[in-house]
């Protein structure tokens, strides 16, 4: 398929004490509406079946694999999966993902419209810190909650259109897309959960916020010509405000659908894939452009030395 007719399902808050299946729920609505409106795939946030959990200290990890699926589709997701199949909708979307060798993840899948897994992504940039943290207005414990992904930035051949996925704070880093450009990505779906305001900096306000998010997304698609649909979980969770701003970006940059709100809200848009085709060509044509003899530092280096 080389023109995909898009949703991004942005969803509203998940309260802690919010069950599985109520989120579903609300995620199968999403999904009939998308049909309603002819969509062929659908994206939902990070971390979809579950409040942000990392805002939250625990030191009992049994609590905290609580918050974790131990295999996926499960009896919560198994609902999801079936009426995606029956509407020939391709659906991703993230969740904590419990090993079964005890491994960590904040994971997220992409199914064909046949309802088959067809990939998986596991975050690599983890935002945050390991221990409380008493200097901060809220916690953000992701380093402490979750192992780095150890599957890369790879690409799924989906019906003959080349997907990649991240989730959240890998959109920030250029590295995350270019990767995935390198491949010849033409179609980068990713979730995020933000918050609306910053733990260490009261005075940044979520006007901020949203800009960085798009600046991050337009980039990354402009310049790998790729199609970006970035959806978030938005809305206050027991008292803590996450921002939306959920887009979907076509390959030259441009926001071609946006959310308005920050409750359950789905946007769409007719992606044509061969719309990356041009800049793939001329001004990324990255084998004719790109002098990789200067970009040493980018893989020997993790901080900046003088
Ligand atoms: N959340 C945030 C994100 O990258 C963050 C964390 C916000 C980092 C703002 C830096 C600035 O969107 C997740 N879950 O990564």
């Amino acid at each position: 398929m080389r023109e995909w007719v898009i949703g991004g399902a942005q969803m509203g808050a998940i309260q802690k004490s919010d069950r599985r299946e109520t989120v579903v729920v609300r995620m199968i609505a999403l999904l009939d509406q998308a049909a309603e409106q002819g969509c062929d795939l659908v994206v939902y946030p990070e971390l979809a079946l579950t409040t942000f959990f990392p805002r939250w200290y625990m030191e009992d990890q049994t609590e905290v694999d609580t918050w974790f699926e131990r295999e996926m589709p499960n009896a919560a997701t198994r609902p999801l999966f079936d009426r995606a199949c029956e509407h020939g909708i391709a659906i991703s979307f993230g969740y904590a993902e419990l090993t079964p060798g005890g491994r960590h993840f904040n994971t997220s899948i992409l199914t064909n419209r046949q309802g088959e897994i067809v990939g998986k992504y596991r975050k690599i940039h983890l935002p945050g810190h390991v221990e409380y943290d008493t200097e901060r207005d809220f916690q953000h414990l992701e380093k402490r909650y979750f192992e780095p992904g150890d599957l890369g930035f790879e690409t799924f051949d989906n019906e003959n259109t080349l997907m990649g996925m991240c989730i959240c704070n890998d959109r920030r880093w250029p590295e995350t897309w270019r990767v995935m450009g390198l491949q010849g990505v033409e179609l980068v779906l990713l979730g995020y959960n933000t918050p609306a305001v910053n733990a260490q900096n009261s005075d940044e306000g979520m006007e901020k916020r949203l800009y960085h998010s798009e600046l991050s997304i337009t980039s990354g698609a402009y310049q790998n010509a790729t199609w970006a649909v970035a959806v978030a979980k938005a809305g206050v969770e027991d008292g803590f405000p996450l921002m939306g701003g959920t887009v979907i970006v076509d390959p030259n940059g441009f926001v071609v659908a946006r959310a308005k709100g920050e409750g359950d809200e789905l946007i769409v848009a007719r992606c044509d894939m061969d719309l990356c085709q041009f800049g793939k060509k001329t001004i990324f044509d990255f084998a004719r452009h790109r002098r990789i003899e200067h970009y040493g530092r980018i893989t020997s280096q993790t901080g900046v030395e003088r």
